[in-house]
């Protein structure tokens, strides 16, 4: 229990293997009830008291397009830290409720795969990819 009376029930996370780290959007769904007989399951005779659901999403699919560019040699090492970093710092402004430099991060990341693109440095096709994923991902955040 909380000093302001509510009651914190702890964090949990979901973890992905590299291979499956496909998944934008997870949705969580809560349901607070007064559990009467202390089972931990709502059952019929039991009073809902609040539920709730809240949504992250997370920078997985453009991640994971990353490591298969690289694996490929579409993108350079270099190339693929560079670019996951501005992922990394447009994840964690998302996190922490700062949805314009979220959305700034994934426009620096799509200038800079246009620079490569332009520079040579890669597959025009591949640019196009990572830019619809990471517009797919600005059209999110803007939709809240
Ligand atoms: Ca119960």
């Amino acid at each position: 229990m909380q000093p302001d009376g509510s009651l914190l029930v702890g964090g949990f996370g979901i973890g992905f293997p590299a291979a499956t780290r496909t998944v934008e959007t997870i949705t969580f769904a809560a349901t607070a009830f007064l559990d009467v007989d202390g089972d931990y399951h709502l059952d019929a005779d039991e009073t809902v008291l609040a539920t709730a659901t809240t949504s992250l999403t997370c920078p997985l699919r453009l991640s994971s397009t990353i490591d298969e560019l690289t694996e490929t040699g579409a993108l350079s090492e270099g190339t693929a830290q560079s670019l996951e970093s501005k992922l990394h710092a447009s994840a964690a402004a998302a996190a922490a409720g700062n949805t314009e430099a979220a959305i700034n991060q994934l426009e620096a990341f799509i200038r800079e795969v246009r620079s490569r693109v332009r520079a040579g440095q890669l597959d025009a096709t591949a640019g196009e990819r990572l830019i619809a994923e990471a517009q797919a991902r600005i059209d999110a955040l803007r939709a809240g």
